[in-house]
């Protein structure tokens, strides 16, 4: 049987060629991302970087290494206007003058998971530039604007996982270093017995949020009347992977530790390119239920939100407490 390699599916989309050279060197480098992370120490890719990121979070090793794999490869591209980071403080223009796509990402995404062997993963947002010399008001564009988003997840298979719009594709990395698509099609089911969040944090949730996963916990004595299963990674793309893959609903809700700030999650890196994967698998992708994320204006670059995704008839039910 011939598979279809990810260079003829972006090959043969109907997309601006631009949009495809974003792709292919998107795609190239998380393949290679997938080489430094099975390096692990052999790699020199394990342990703290001695650095602070704009988020206030100590880098790892690889949050730095994956970052600068990416950026430098991205600015490179004649296609790319400008490039924007969860691990950078600002925009960087590329310089390139016929650039037209802006492309944002989380380089390295759970990265508490590296030095554990646990699956970690790349997300990236791709929008239209208005501009090839952009500035971060460029950037503020609601996440309904993105032309693709994807993932790369390194777990114990290499897969990449895209929307430009019309469905969701995954490619696994083979030993020979291609993409290959494994997954057409991909659909969330409406309905699921499975839930994502991080208890440890209970306490600290709102009242609704603590009612409604009280009734998860409750199992068929209770009022949902069955029994739910608990799944935390503690990387989102890993979470959001099983869910695209086995349905289930993820939660990272605003909580009482930074009362200020809207939630852990980032509108830009994490927020929009998860969320137009799940809609585009028929789920859905809110900040409490209701709100879909997509439709949020983003007010600054580094903005958090609040994330509730996955199962529609799960999030539905979320948004009923
Ligand atoms: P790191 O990349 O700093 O490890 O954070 C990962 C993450 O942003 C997201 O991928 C996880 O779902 C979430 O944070 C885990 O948060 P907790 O550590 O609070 O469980």
């Amino acid at each position: 049987m011939t598979r279809t390699r990810l260079d003829a599916h972006i090959a043969a989309l109907d997309a601006p060629e631009g949009l495809k050279t974003v792709l292919t060197v998107v795609a190239a480098t998380c393949a290679d991302i997938s080489k430094v992370v099975a390096g692990g120490a052999l790699a020199g890719a394990l342990g703290a970087s001695g650095q602070i990121n704009v988020q206030d979070e100590e880098q790892k090793k690889l949050d730095v290494m994956t970052n600068d794999m990416l950026t430098e490869a991205l600015l490179a591209s004649p296609a790319v206007a400008g490039v924007a980071s969860e691990e950078m403080d600002e925009v960087q223009p590329a310089s390139n003058p016929a650039g037209e796509y802006l492309v944002l990402f989380d380089p390295l995404d759970g990265s508490s998971n590296i030095d554990i062997n646990a699956p970690v993963g790349t997300i990236v947002s791709v929008l239209k530039s208005a501009t090839a010399t952009p500035t971060e008001a460029d950037f503020m564009q609601s996440g309904r604007h993105q032309v693709a988003a994807l993932y790369a997840v390194y777990g114990p298979q290499t897969m990449l996982v895209l929307t430009t719009g019309a469905g969701v594709k995954g490619f696994t990395l083979s030993n020979d270093g291609d993409w290959i698509l494994t997954h057409d099609e991909i659909a969330i089911s409406p309905d699921t017995k499975e839930f994502a969040i991080n208890m440890s944090n209970l306490r600290h949730w709102a009242e609704p949020v603590q009612t409604y996963v009280g009734d998860l916990l409750k199992g068929e004595e209770g009022p949902r009347a069955k029994n739910f299963n608990m799944r935390w990674v503690a990387a989102m793309v890993a979470d959001v992977h099983r869910i695209l893959m086995r349905g289930g609903v993820f939660l990272y809700p605003w909580d009482r530790r930074e009362p200020n700030k809207p939630g852990k999650l980032r509108l830009m890196y994490e927020g929009n390119p998860m969320a137009f994967l799940v809609e585009q698998a028929g789920g859905k992708a809110t900040t409490d239920g209701r709100q879909a994320i997509l439709d949020v204006q983003p007010e600054h670059l580094h903005q958090r939100i609040p994330v509730a995704l996955g199962s529609a008839n799960e999030i539905d039910a979320y948004a009923g407490v």
